[in-house]
């Protein structure tokens, strides 16, 4: 039997913290239980264990040993991991897809409810791929779009599209290496193919075609969600919201929606607020309807509509514990199977909605885009028609929330940064450039039972901001930011080092920038891109001070974002277990694909993948990249106490100065 762990092992935030307190009162299982009680096999955890074909498994855990077709470890683990990234890759791109034939519904008319809410951005994308835009309508421009964007996934020669999006230099470098994508699905279908008993047995090409397929991804079907997403449901701009168990309202019908496509959670947000359907709940007894989100749905919702985050991909069981949720509706990925269990514990109905994704007794009201506002209303009344079922005396929320605001796209930090008639990343790269910030490090990905929830984010973003590195973040990592009050402006500074700290107050930005959902990693893709455009900071990504970092991660999608920004030239450090660790007290040797990610990726394509648990390590590693990379720019060397005497703080100092001196200070003129 496994050790029960301490409540602060299973999570660092309090609303979980009593959540998990209830539901041993309750005995019912969570995944952090469910963690405890399933101890990982050490042999396939390694990496070491071959399952692709039926004279298998093969487990080697012995030197020189091989599979019974002969593979090899350095084979297999090759093999498996790229299986990983093919996944990952695959279910960001479909959900990219399936957004590009949502713009093309759209654009004939035949999507109920929806509508191109952001025609800038519209004719700003349509234009990267010299669509006409002149003397056009909205429609017919995104039309074509969405014609060139469906194509990307099934195109058999050439290259990807948006990927022209990148630095020249990383474009010269991927048609150097042959890694430059030709069609989304053609990348993923070699993938399988090459990683099948008995074909690509050489470790290092394996790794090569997995390197392009989560380049299909990143460059690819992941940019079109984000691209497609703006576009119809707007690019986002900073908004003020709430995350946490809290934001669940005891006399509202709550309705948790979870997983990633914007396209039926927008589609719900907009039902909820008719008044057909607030007469609806108000007939059934409750005040209105409390919408609120779980995982990347949330972050969708969150920063276009400001829509509370009822918690990250660990809250999603612990939001149903509360008794209040009417339904959680989900679509795709990230859903726990566990969840249907759970919910009878309670009232609550699990709605599946998409074509793609059953569980075994969810209430199934499948999504058509054709119908989608009737569909929402539909999914709507279904759990308002559950209010009634509440049992109260099985309530208990947790009075935990706080402020957040998200919503900081590529498009707002241009124009934060320059203003409306001089956008640029300009003041961006001068902070750099002059060490008042010392480098950026994108703080992505999910959480894993087997950390405590929350404390791996946490602790490295608190560290990296005090050591003036701006922080970005997408996915669960930024709800975990935000549940900790580090999503808002003054709630964060405090904390902050001197030289970032000055340029949030110039700006006038918190020094954690939420940036969106897990496909959204593609806008910090733009970022780093405009910045290498913008000059000071080299000629590609490989040369910026930056930093990705997932530290409690756990999807595949997650290993298809970490190989795709190695290959745009990003260091990319992941916490908790390395798939690929191998057993080097063990079996000689059994690290070599987990060196090969490291220092043969970096030589191919200036970014490596490391696999680092210990937290600290893992800001030390950061912080060491970072200044690499100045020193390797000429930059200054980084020192905390340069900077601070600007900004609020310079105007704080001002203040307390007698009249006088103050003049003297500001003119440098002496009083009359
Ligand atoms: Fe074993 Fe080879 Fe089959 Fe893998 S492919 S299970 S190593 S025989
Ligand atoms: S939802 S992939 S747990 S970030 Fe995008 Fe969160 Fe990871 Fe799912």
């Amino acid at each position: 039997m496994a050790k029960k762990r301490e409540i602060n092992d299973y999570s660092t935030d309090p609303a979980a913290q009593q959540m998990l307190i209830r539901a041993e009162e309750l005995g019912i299982g969570t995944a952090f239980t469910r963690a405890d009680n399933m101890v990982p096999c050490n042999i396939g955890g390694a990496g070491m264990c071959c399952k692709q074909c039926g004279m298998g498994p093969c487990r080697l855990t012995k030197n020189g040993e091989v599979g019974v077709c002969g593979a090899t470890l350095d084979t297999i683990q090759a093999r498996n991991l790229t299986r990983a990234i093919a996944a990952g890759s695959a279910a960001h791109s479909d959900h990219g897809r399936d957004m590009a034939f949502l713009l093309k519904a759209t654009a004939n008319g035949e999507a109920e409810g929806y509508s191109i809410r952001d025609v800038a951005k519209l004719r700003t994308v349509a234009s990267k791929y010299d669509i006409k835009i002149e003397g056009r309508s909205p429609e017919e421009i995104a039309a074509d779009l969405a014609d060139h964007y469906i194509a990307q996934f099934g195109q058999q020669q050439g290259e990807i599209l948006p990927a022209i999006r990148a630095p020249k230099k990383r474009q010269q470098l991927w048609r150097e290496q042959k890694i430059w994508p030709r069609g989304v699905d053609r990348e993923v279908v070699e993938a399988l193919h090459r990683t099948h008993i008995g074909d690509d047995q050489d470790p290092a090409h394996i790794l090569n075609h997995a390197v392009r397929t989560s380049l299909a991804d990143g460059w690819g079907g992941s940019m079109i969600a984000t691209d497609i997403s703006d576009i119809l449901f707007g690019t986002p701009a900073p908004i003020l919201g709430q995350a946490n168990l809290g934001v669940i309202k005891e006399d509202m019908v709550n309705i948790v929606v979870h997983g990633h496509e914007p396209s039926m959670s927008e589609m719900l947000v907009a039902a909820s607020q008719s008044p057909d359907i607030l007469e609806y709940a108000r007939a059934a007894g409750a005040k209105g309807i409390q919408l609120s989100g779980i995982c990347c749905t949330a972050n969708e919702i969150l920063m276009r509509q400001g829509i509370p985050a009822a918690g990250n991909f660990l809250h999603q069981e612990l939001s149903i514990m509360t008794g209040a949720v009417e339904a959680m509706v989900v679509d795709v990925q990230c859903i726990m199977q566990a969840l249907v269990g759970l919910a009878q514990n309670f009232h609550t109905k699990i709605i599946t909605t998409s074509p793609k994704v059953r569980i075994k007794g969810a209430t199934h009201i499948e999504f058509d885009e054709h119908k989608a506002l009737t569909i929402a209303k539909e999914i709507l009344k279904t759990a308002i028609d559950n209010f009634a079922n509440r049992d109260q005396g099985k309530t208990r929320i947790p009075q935990i929330k706080e402020d957040v605001i998200p919503g900081f796209s590529h498009e707002y930090i241009n124009y934060m940064l320059g203003g409306s008639y001089r956008a640029s990343f300009r003041p961006l790269n001068d902070a750099i450039m002059t060490g008042r910030i010392r480098g950026v490090a994108a703080i992505v990905g999910c959480n894993n039972p087997r950390s405590s929830q929350d404390y791996l984010h946490n602790k490295v973003v608190k560290e990296l901001l005090k050591q003036d590195v701006l922080v970005v973040q997408t996915g669960c990592g930024a709800i975990a930011a935000g549940k900790l009050g580090l999503l808002l402006g003054e709630a964060g500074l405090s904390e902050v080092g001197n030289g970032l700290r000055e340029v949030c107050e110039t700006v006038g930005i918190p020094p954690v920038l939420h940036m969106g959902s897990c496909v959204d990693n593609t806008r910090i893709l733009t970022v780093l891109t405009q910045m290498a455009e913008e000059g000071g900071l080299g000629d590609d990504i490989d040369q910026i001070p930056a930093v990705g970092l997932a530290p409690e991660w756990m999807s595949e999608k997650a290993l298809a974002i970490a190989a795709y920004c190695v290959a745009s030239g990003a260091y990319v450090i992941f916490g908790g277990a390395s798939p690929i660790s191998g057993m080097p007290d063990r079996v000689s040797d059994s690290d070599a694909v987990l060196k090969y990610i490291s220092e043969g990726w970096e030589k191919l394509y200036g970014g490596k993948l490391e696999f680092i648990p210990d937290p600290q390590k893992m800001i030390e590693a950061t912080l060491a990249h970072i200044d690499k990379k100045r020193a390797a720019l000429g930059l200054p060397e980084y020192d905390p106490n340069r900077f601070g005497r600007s900004g609020d703080a310079k105007m704080r100092e001002l203040e307390a100065l007698p009249l006088a001196t103050k003049r003297e200070a500001i003119y440098g003129v002496a009083a009359d």
